[in-house]
């Protein structure tokens, strides 16, 4: 009898001891980010989006006096609700592909990445979307992000 509870007081014991402490959950969060201004379906107000389209969502990182979007190499790219953007860790739809472009016309290039749009987690209720990356600016690495609005279309 003893031993029988013995046992289960260790068993109670290591399941504390596995749940794991507040350092490594805030080791699953998005690291330190530079704010990034970004433009959803550039050349378009409001950001319609039609969830069940098939296609492909662009979304422009934006050169500005602060950031050079040419000077960017990114490794990898999320696009998410911003209601789970921050907290859950990197969540969202990972970008497929991206390209320079010079999307409002001011003369210096741009960074357009492409979502599928059905890896998306908007839903109708989604009112804005958090974009997140990681990549470097030559010489170290860097996170950006930056947020923009959205209208879904469910
Ligand atoms: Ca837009
Ligand atoms: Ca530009």
């Amino acid at each position: 009898m003893l031993t029988r509870l013995l046992t289960v007081f260790l068993f109670i014991g290591s399941l504390c001891f596995l749940s794991p402490p507040s350092a490594s959950a805030q080791e699953m969060t998005c690291p330190e980010h530079t704010p990034v201004g970004i433009d959803i379906k550039p050349a378009d107000h409001p950001n319609k989006i039609n969830l069940t389209a098939k296609g492909l969502l662009p979304v422009a990182v934006l050169t500005t006096p602060t950031f050079d979007a040419s000077q960017f190499a990114p490794e990898m790219a999320h696009l998410s609700d911003s209601r789970m953007a921050m907290g859950a860790g990197c969540v969202g739809a990972d970008a497929v592909r991206w390209n320079l472009d010079d999307v409002n016309r001011d003369g210096r290039l741009d960074l357009v990445f492409f979502f599928k749009i059905q890896d998306l987690n908007l839903t109708s209720t989604s009112t804005e979307a958090t974009f997140m990356a990681h990549g470097s600016d030559g010489s170290s690495g860097i996170h950006i992000l930056g947020t923009d609005s959205v209208q879904v279309k469910p």
